[in-house]
């Protein structure tokens, strides 16, 4: 039996990945780099700093900016999505997920966030989810961002487990490829064109409920 579940926020726990893709959009429109929505899986799950390298190299601007300007371009950026967060409230929490955190609790099994977001503990603040949460992972405290298993590791960590108790739940590539180097065992919210066919897969995430965790572990442990 699983001990663990470690969150993803963006696009997991809410539709925040939507802001996140504004921001980037505004950003890049005003550097003259135009993204899709197909660019943007890149960027789901990835940080601040490495999203902006990847939105550098996709407009073909790498060495456009001194680390001043990227500094300030990371920031703006972020200026453009806390704005956006200001509204988020308890309304917004994806469906299915408040029950989840509430079974999860009943059953004594940990709940901590994986997220690379520097922005967590203000959403789940907002979402009113903060009291679910036994652990927070501190993006900042690890050396490498995801696909790296670093941030898993550290909120599974948090919580006094190894990842490999755990089950990571992650609507982005570069995150479940780090919940699988972590040793986790992966869910994926999503689609199968951009997660993957060889994990657990939800399209929404009302079917995340704590029987179905169960039936993933039980079914990758026999
Ligand atoms: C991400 O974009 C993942 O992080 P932040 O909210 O810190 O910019």
């Amino acid at each position: 039996m699983f001990k663990g579940v470690l969150f993803d926020l963006d696009g997991v726990l809410t539709d925040t990945a939507e802001y996140h893709y504004q921001a980037w959009q505004r950003l890049g429109k005003e550097i003259g780099i135009t993204i899709d929505r197909a660019f943007n899986e890149e960027l789901k799950g990835v940080s601040r700093e490495d999203s902006l390298t990847l939105l550098l190299a996709h407009g073909g601007k790498t060495n456009d900016f001194t680390s001043e300007q990227f500094a300030e371009l990371a920031k703006r950026k972020n200026e453009y999505y806390v704005e956006m967060i200001q509204q988020v409230s308890p309304k917004d929490v994806y469906p299915g997920i408040l029950a989840l955190l509430q079974d999860l609790k009943k059953q004594g099994i940990k709940i901590s966030l994986a997220s690379a977001s520097k922005n967590g503990p203000f959403l789940l603040e907002k979402m009113a989810l903060m009291p679910y949460f036994d652990g927070i992972a501190d993006p900042s405290a690890v050396a490498k961002g995801k696909p790296a298993p670093e941030i898993f590791q550290l909120a599974a960590k948090n919580v006094g487990l190894t990842a490999a108790e755990c089950i990571g739940i992650e609507d982005a590539k570069a995150g479940i490829q780090a919940i699988i180097a972590s040793c986790a065992l992966p869910i994926g919210v999503g689609r199968s064109e951009d997660l993957g066919t060889d994990i657990a897969l939800v399209a929404s995430t009302k079917e995340l409920t704590l029987d179905f965790l169960l039936s993933v572990w039980q079914s990758a442990k026999v």
